[in-house]
């Protein structure tokens, strides 16, 4: 608890660039405020990233990439720039999700062309290493770059702040790296679940820490990552996904109602009903594999749905990626919808491909 409050401290000090925001009217916002838009609004995940050369050279100015995540007026600088190419509805902070367990003192490092490596934690005994205390220094340096952003964007621009969630970020910090089946984490869950929980209530404590920082700077939204939902049993998945989400979004409405939160449960299409309905969030990005009909249930819902072009769609180009936004739109127009990708933009993909994509989505092209 004293640890919390040694950053809620911090964050106290974050000087408040929201105020000045409210009478702003971001048409991103409107499928939450029960507003269905056509055009949808619309961003990409990773729209900042190794596709275009722009972020490139700054990613080469910065050093490492968690140097680029460090330094707010670089990190500002590459959230940016999809937004002066493509003018999307909303921005992302740029930043990672390992930032956090960076934070707590397991030191996050990326070798160059390959994924993260950390020295992994596999049992209780690893988990003293952590300390939330420390982290509330690094975390200002996010909450920084978010300010900077809120000043720099277009007014009309919405601007999502994130984290992961507990469940993947934890999968990093257990594995050490990325992997395929998450196979340690989940060994450790099945093991001892107590030892497991105390990892995962470090994470939901860290992210209840974190998030409120980043909404005073200035994010309009919030979006949790839980990029490895899918590969949980369905009692797991309440467990280590569905719990932990609940106590983020409890903790952020709480103290900040106005501000919606999309969930990203990646892989778990067939139990979003029970992830919206587990955890409360305002929306749900849906990965490229859940069906448009179960999108649209959840709109009819109540609940904004955002999604889910398939990202490999968008480095194929053509009659192929026309066709398969047309039926997006077909399907979602009307509805509580944010157009997006199913997962992240990969670094093959054709900066014009981006174009053609907006224009379709916007009905110019
Ligand atoms: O420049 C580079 O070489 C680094 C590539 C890169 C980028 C551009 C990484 C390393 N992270 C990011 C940025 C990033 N990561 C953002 C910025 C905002 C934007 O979308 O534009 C966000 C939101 C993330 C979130 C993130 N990081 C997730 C969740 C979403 C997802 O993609 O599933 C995950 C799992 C990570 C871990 C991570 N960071 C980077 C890599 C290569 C990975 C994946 C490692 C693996 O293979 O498991």
């Amino acid at each position: 608890m004293k640890d919390v409050t040694a950053v809620q401290d911090l964050t106290a000090k974050t000087t408040s660039s929201r105020v000045s925001d409210t009478s702003v009217s971001r048409r991103f916002l409107k499928p939450f405020a029960g507003e269905s838009l056509s055009p949808p609004p619309m961003w990409l995940m990773r729209q900042a990233g190794r596709y275009l050369p722009e972020y490139r050279a700054t990613r080469k100015e910065a050093g490492s990439f968690l140097d680029l995540c460090y330094n707010p007026k670089l990190a500002a600088e590459v959230t940016l720039q999809p937004i002066r190419r493509y003018g999307f509805d909303a921005s992302i902070l740029f930043s990672d999700i390992l930032v956090v367990p960076d934070a707590l003192g397991q030191r996050v490092t990326f070798a160059e062309g390959e994924g993260p490596r950390l020295q992994p934690i596999r049992e209780v005994a690893g988990l003293a290493r952590l300390s939330l205390s420390n982290a509330g220094e690094k975390f200002a340096i996010v909450w920084e770059t978010v300010a900077r952003l809120r000043q720099d964007l277009p007014k009309d621009t919405a601007l999502i702040g994130f984290c992961g969630a507990p469940w993947t970020v934890a999968t990093y910090m257990v594995e050490g790296q990325g992997s395929s089946d998450q196979g340690e984490a989940r060994g450790w869950a099945y093991r001892d679940p107590a030892g497991f929980a105390q990892l995962i209530d470090i994470l939901t404590d860290a992210s209840i820490a974190y998030l409120p920082g980043q909404i005073k700077a200035g994010a309009d939204v919030i979006q949790i990552f839980d990029s490895w939902a899918g590969s949980l049993a369905e009692n797991q998945f309440q467990q280590w996904v569905v719990l932990p989400t609940a106590r983020i979004v409890a903790a952020l409405k709480a103290a900040h109602p106005e501000v919606p939160i999309i969930g990203f449960p990646k892989g778990a299409a067939a139990q979003l009903q029970h992830f919206v309905a587990g955890t409360n969030v305002d929306g749900v990005s849906c990965d490229t594999s859940c069906p448009l009909g179960v999108m649209q249930a959840v709109a009819a819902r109540g609940t904004v749905a955002q999604g889910n072009l398939d990202p490999l769609l968008l480095v194929a180009g053509g009659a192929a990626l026309d066709r398969r936004v047309d039926e997006i739109l077909d399907a979602m127009t009307g509805k509580r919808f944010i157009f997006n990708l199913g997962h992240g933009i990969v670094p093959e993909t054709p900066p014009e491909h981006v174009a053609q994509l907006v224009n379709r989505v916007r009905r110019n092209g």
